[in-house]
Formats: C-alpha cells, structure tokens, sequence
C-alpha cells in the first residue's frame, strides 16, 4: 500500500505488481502502484507537513517523537519481521538479528545525535576594533526522497529516514519493488505514536518510467538520497541536476578481503564465510574477491569450502537454515549466468555452482554459495558485481602487490584485512581506496562513523555528524558588533 498524508491509499495508477515469495514463487501481495499524481500528493504533503506542524514544532518534541518510533517497532517486532522475511526469504535468525535492531537503532541513534548537537560560533576582529560575531544555524534540507533497494529494506530506509526525520525534514520513501511491506507497515507506527500526518510518506512502485522516476524528477523534492546500483545511480544524478538537487548514494561494490598468512585463520575463515555468504551474498559489502598470501592459501581454499558446504539453505523459519534464497527468479538468472560464465572461463569450481534442490520449494529463486579460483583478475566474474553467494579466491606473494590488485577496480566500497600484525593492518588500510576498511572483522557497524563508498561505489558519507552535513542545511549569521 502507499501511505500518504497520515493514510493508506490504493494508487490511483492502472498497474499493479505482485510481490512474489523467492522461498516458493508463491504471491504474497498484489501492490497498487502509485501514479504520478499520487507521487505528486504525497510530496505536496510531505512540504506541507514542512511548513505547518512538524516544520513548527520544538526540537525536544520532534525527537521525543522520533524516539517513539524506536519503541513503536520494538513494540511490532514480529510484525515487521514476519513481513520482512517473507518479501525477502532471508532466515528469521538473521533478521531478528540484524534487520530489524537496526531498523529500530537507526531511529534511536539520530534523535540522540540532535539531542547533543549544537551549532557553531565563531568572534572575529574587525579593522574598527569592534569585532563580530558568527553563528550557524542548522536548518532541515526540506522534502527527501529516499529510494531503496531490497537486500536489506527496513534497515536502509530507515538508515535514511532517522536521520532526515531527526534533522526536521519530511520524506518521501520508494521501496523496492521486490519489497514494499516493511516501508508501509511503518505508516502504522508513525501514525500511532503521533508523527503529524505528511511527515512520512511511501510511494509503491519501479524506477524508470514510474514511482523512482516520478518521485526523483519532482522539482518540489530537495535532495534525493539512494542506495542502489552504481548505473541506477547515475540516471537519478541526472534528474537530480535539474534544480541542482543534492544527493547521498550508497551504490555497488566488488568488494575485497586481504588473508595475510599470519592471520588467525579460524577468525579469518568465520569472517569471509559471512561477508560472503551472508543474506545470500546480496550485501553491497560483501566480500567477492579474496586475496590469500601463498603460504596458505591451499588450507584457506579448503577451510572456506568447508564452511560454505556447511551451510544449510532452507525455510526462513528453520532454526537451522542459514541460507536463504535469491530476492527474484530474474536475479537467480542473472547470478547463474556469472555461474557460467566463470566455468567457460576456465575456474576451478571449489565448490556449488549450481541450484540445489529443496524439498517442494523448486520455484524459489535458490542458489548454491559458490566459491572458485583460477580465473584471471580481468575476467568478468573478477571485475563485476555479482550481489549472490560466491567469491573468487586468489594468490598473493607481497603486501605491495596485493594492495594494487585489491584497488583494480572501479569500485570503492568496502574491503577486510586479516592479519595478527597491527603494523602491517595500519601500514595497509590507508592505502585501500574504500570508505569502510575493517581489519579483522566485517560489517561491524558503528553507527557514529562514517559510511559510504569512494569512486564508483558512491558519493557522500552518511552515519553520525556526517548524516547531519546532508539532512541540514545551514546558514551562518554574522553580526558586527
Ligand atoms: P537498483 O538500483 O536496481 O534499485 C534500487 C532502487 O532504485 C529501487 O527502488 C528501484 O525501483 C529504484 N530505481 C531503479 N531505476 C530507477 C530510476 N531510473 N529512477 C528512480 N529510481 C529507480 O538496485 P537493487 O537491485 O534494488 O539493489 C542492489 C544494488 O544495490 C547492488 O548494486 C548493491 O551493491 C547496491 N547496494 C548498495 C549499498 C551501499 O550501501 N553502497 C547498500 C545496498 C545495496
Ligand atoms: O550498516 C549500514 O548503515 C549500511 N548502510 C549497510 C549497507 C549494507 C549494504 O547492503
């Protein structure tokens, strides 16, 4: 459903799309797209809820209102995550874990930033001897869209909406197609803890030609805030640059992990095991490329496919299942052509490769975690984003070179360093060209640092002050004294 205005309406649009289960292909929904003019209305109330109450109302009160939210989903817990794990098949055990604490978190964490935020000042002499006093004021951005993805839906959007709803602004949220439920569930919650109605708002819908595009090319939309693909990236910059529009994205990466050879291995091989396989492989920080020094990348090679076979693909709800499937049927396709590709390209395929078989859920979109080496760095399969449960592994000999293999790349996310060498680790890190470099870890979030990606990977950094660099806008006032 779209959530405009404080209501829940059926878009005015002819289309419909239905939201199909990638556990068993089955039809969850059919959802209602919005049309343009329902985009329209809901940026209009958004502006509206900008200039009237919300616009109005004391900080102390926005953000006890913005805490309210946390405890609201709290509150809603297994309704938000039952919805969650069905748009998206991923295991109970992992949302519960992640999705929806940080759904929550990303609420908590911004009302607590502005709470303590306080702007600058700044006396200056003057040539008369009287001087002159600066001071900022931060103001909110005004009307945000935010467009998501559906690899992680209720925690990225949310990552966004906090802090925008923190900072005083009004949001106009595009979920992913593959995922609408979690986005307009939370209508339910700001309308019960008392969010006046415009200040949040969700619009169902795809990108081009429809909600994406309506919602990115409104001129009555401030700034525009998107994680998604590094190609659907570049289309909104275009829109965004009519009315000089600011934006944040969060977009691809073909990120790697470094395994020196005086790494502790267990650490080193629990770590890639998720950063590789986790949530199906569908994280933009996962790990796709593994460089392993030569001493021991033969018992690496065999320690991570014995990991990734003791994964267990199944039923969301199954205690043991730690594999879910693919978001789509369409995204399955895509990752098994990758599949392909990399044995006509000649790898050594250590383990998967193909679609298991699940007892009576052959229509889901499932996939074996997948693991290979041998393929040369220029390869496809090396070079582009896969976003499923695979990586490459690869030998190094020297620090020096691995540094240069692991920047090949015109991504920029993320990257993991294992090694027990502290020197070494600070030595290394800074020369990654990333935004986040973990050193014997992976997606280990603290929510005060700064997030995104360099080169194409995104623009922009989000998470703590930096969060707030985007969602206000500030003014300095100068007063001669
Ligand atoms: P996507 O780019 O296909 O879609 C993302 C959103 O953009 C969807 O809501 C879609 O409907 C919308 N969209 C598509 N075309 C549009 C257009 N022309 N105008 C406006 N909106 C449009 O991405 P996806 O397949 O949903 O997600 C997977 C991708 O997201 C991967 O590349 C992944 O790396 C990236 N991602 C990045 C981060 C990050 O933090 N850097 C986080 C999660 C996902
Ligand atoms: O942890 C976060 O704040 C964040 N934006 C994670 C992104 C994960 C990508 O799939």
């Amino acid at each position: 459903m779209n959530f405009i205005n404080g209501e829940y309406r059926i878009g005015r649009s002819q289309n419909s799309f239905q939201n199909i289960s990638p556990v068993n292909g089955a039809v969850i929904s059919v959802v209602n797209e919005a049309s343009e003019s329902d985009v329209d209305d809901a940026v209009k109330a958004a502006k509206a809820a900008l200039n009237g109450s919300w616009g109005t109302m004391p900080l102390t009160e926005r953000l006890d209102l913005v805490t309210a939210i946390v405890g609201g989903i709290q509150e809603r817990f297994n309704d938000f995550l039952e919805a969650e794990v069905a748009d998206t098949g991923k295991p109970v055990s992992l949302a519960s874990h992640l999705d929806i604490p940080r759904g929550a978190a990303n609420f908590e964490i911004f009302a607590d930033i502005m709470r303590n935020h306080h702007d600058e000042c700044f006396r200056m002499p003057t040539p008369d001897g009287t001087g002159a006093l600066n001071y900022t004021i931060s103001k909110p951005k005004g009307v945000i869209g935010i467009i998501c993805p559906w690899n992680l839906p209720l925690l990225l959007m949310t990552w966004k909406a906090g802090p925008a709803l923190a900072c005083g602004n009004t949001v106009v949220v595009k979920p992913s197609e593959e995922t609408p439920s979690t986005a307009a569930l939370l209508g339910e919650v700001m309308n019960n803890v008392g969010v006046p109605n415009g200040v949040y708002n969700v619009v169902q819908g795809a990108g081009p030609g429809s909600t994406g595009e309506f919602l990115t090319k409104h001129p009555d939309v401030d700034a525009i805030t998107f994680t998604g693909e590094t190609r659907t990236g570049e289309t909104i910059l275009q829109n965004a640059a009519v009315g000089v529009r600011d934006v944040s994205f969060e977009l691809g990466g073909k990120n790697p992990a470094i395994v020196f050879a005086d790494c502790n291995i267990d650490k080193a091989i629990e770590g890639t095991i998720r950063s590789a396989f986790a949530n199906c492989g569908q994280v933009c920080l996962g790990t796709e490329r593994v460089y392993v020094e030569r001493p021991i990348f033969d018992k690496f090679v065999n320690l991570l496919k014995e990991g990734a076979e003791s994964l267990v693909c199944g039923p969301p709800q199954d205690e043991d299942t730690s594999l879910g499937p693919l978001i789509s049927k369409e995204h399955q396709e895509k990752v098994l052509t990758y599949y392909k590709m990399a044995a006509k390209e000649g790898a050594k395929i250590i383990t998967g490769g193909g679609v298991p078989e699940i007892d009576g859920l052959s229509d889901g979109a499932w996939i074996e975690p997948t693991i290979w080496t041998g393929l040369p760095e220029k390869s496809a399969v090396v070079r582009e984003e896969i976003f499923g449960p695979c990586c490459h592994i690869a030998p190094f000999e020297h620090e020096d070179e691995v540094i240069v293999m692991a920047n090949d790349t015109p991504y920029g996310l993320a990257c993991s360093i294992w090694t027990e060498d502290l020197t070494r680790a600070h030595r290394v890190a800074p020369q990654m060209e990333v935004g986040i470099c973990w050193i014997n870890s992976w997606f280990l979030r603290d929510l005060r640092t700064p997030f995104g990606g360099s080169k194409q990977s995104g623009i922009g950094r989000e998470g703590g002050n930096y969060s707030l660099e985007f969602y206000t806008e500030i003014s300095n006032v100068c007063i001669k004294l």
